[in-house]
């Protein structure tokens, strides 16, 4: 989650992500969602089932609808707002129009419905607790006017009561104007929008007569959280068994104290993504590392004292404070956008005296992540091999060469590891990013205007 996106969760109970899904995406969904639609319901898949307007486990009619239960750019938020212990227990196809919604639906929340304690939201040592919530993807736009979602925001935190009737008077005759402390969430069509199920909510009469609401309602828990239906698994067998494995994982209860494997995936969290050149480029902070083999040799300059940054570095940077060791950092490039390929390594450094590096990739370099130091091999591994005094975007590896900077990226995830071969405390990694233009030529302010993964909140 940015600072940005649980700064606006934390304040209205809810986010608007604009344009998650990616041009492929949204094409694949909205092809999902019109056969579903024109399927008779009689030849619905097994255990989809069709009301007013919706399909529950919807969701489990196309791989493309089910992807979205863990994609890229609402994952870090699901594990965030769970505290890395997710669940996902429901999954409606929405498809409303003008025979739909024809009186206000009925504003609501968890805590109303269920019981003032049955639902959390809590904030602590800067963390977001929240054991309910739903993650709305919108394959067709809502524009002003048209009616749908609406919401009230900061009631997730409500202290007290809503009067009743407060809002809608009379549902069957609202006024024409919306009550100052409401709003209508218009979203488009490769939106997605994060609203805890505390959020008082609800469904605004729809009014165009020629267009449809078409929409999913993901929902999340935590994985130890049982719901008011009482189910340990909460989809049919017909359904879970055309589940894949990551989704069935995804789905099953847990205690409190099991981290799932897919949680253990995508651990960069905080990354920034860019379309610059004719490729995809994912950029992180060096001392992002998810692991390290010792706090002895690779250590973060200012946080633990290793070296001051030179100024002009972007937040804290990572040295050799001496000695052999390694750095290792997931990632994954379709967070980008970004497919299989050659991508380039490229690293901002300062490295007075060429002491360089080996680059080791999973699955170009080898097919499991070394717990010892594998064979690597000049030019093949080799980065940093540069005098670069000043802060610079080092895009080879060898005396100008690619040397090991050039690597076959996977689909999705991606791990990559440094190694020592010669890297001192006269090292500084600053920022690493890696592009599918081998051409690209990074510049701080290509970095500082990468999309931080805020998607317009
Ligand atoms: O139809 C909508 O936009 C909101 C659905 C809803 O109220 C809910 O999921 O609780």
């Amino acid at each position: 989650m940015t600072p940005k996106q649980r700064y606006l969760f934390d304040l209205t109970g809810y986010i608007h992500l604009k344009n998650v899904l990616n041009d492929e995406e949204l094409k694949k969904t909205q092809d999902a969602v019109e056969r579903c639609v024109q399927t008779p319901q009689d030849e619905l898949p097994p255990g989809i089932s069709y009301s007013g307007g919706g399909y529950s486990n919807g969701f489990s009619f196309d791989k493309s609808l089910e992807a979205l239960t863990l994609h890229p750019k609402t994952w870090p938020i699901v594990k965030e707002l769970t505290d890395n212990k997710p669940r996902f227990n429901r999954g409606s196809l929405l498809a409303k129009g003008p025979e739909h919604d024809q009186v206000i639906g009925k504003l609501h929340c968890a805590r109303e419905d269920c019981g003032w304690q049955t639902r959390r939201y809590d904030v602590k040592d800067g963390q977001i607790y929240c054991n309910d919530f739903v993650v709305f993807f919108y394959f067709a736009d809502v524009h002003p006017g048209d009616g749908g979602l609406v919401v009230l925001p900061g009631s997730h935190k409500a202290n007290f009561e809503r009067p009743e009737g407060i809002f809608f008077p009379d549902p069957e005759d609202p006024p024409d104007e919306l009550h100052p402390a409401l709003v209508n969430v218009t979203a488009r069509a490769g939106d997605a929008i994060v609203l805890s199920e505390l959020l008082t909510h609800g469904v605004l009469i729809w009014k165009p007569k020629d267009r449809y609401r078409r929409f999913i309602i993901l929902r999340y828990t935590t994985q130890f959280f049982q719901d008011a239906r009482a189910h340990r698994v909460p989809f049919p067998p017909e359904v879970m068994e055309r589940l894949s494995p990551e989704t069935i994982e995804l789905v099953q209860p847990a205690s409190y104290t099991h981290i799932k494997d897919i949680v253990k995936s995508f651990a960069v969290e905080e990354f920034r993504v860019s379309q610059y050149g004719s490729g995809e480029q994912i950029w992180f902070e060096a001392e992002a590392f998810d692991e390290r083999d010792s706090e002895d040799v690779y250590k973060l300059g200012t946080a633990e004292g290793a070296l001051e940054p030179t100024e002009g570095a972007f937040g804290d940077i990572v040295t050799n404070a001496g000695g052999q060791g390694w750095l290792l950092y997931r990632f994954d490039i379709s967070a980008a956008d970004g497919k299989a390929g050659d991508w380039r390594f490229i690293a901002r450094v300062i490295n007075p005296s060429n002491h360089s590096d080996w680059l080791w990739v999973l699955g170009d370099d080898g097919d499991e992540i070394p717990t010892e130091a594998p064979a690597l091999v000049r030019p093949d591994h080799i980065i940093l091999e540069e005098n670069v005094p000043d802060w610079t975007w080092l895009r080879t590896g060898d005396f100008g060469e690619d040397g090991g900077t050039v690597n076959k990226l996977q689909d999705g995830e991606n791990v990559m590891m440094i190694w020592t071969r010669q890297s001192s405390n006269q090292v500084q990694y600053d920022v690493f990013c890696w592009s599918s233009d081998l051409e690209y030529e990074p510049t701080n302010e290509d970095y500082e205007n990468a999309n931080s993964g805020d998607y317009g909140c």
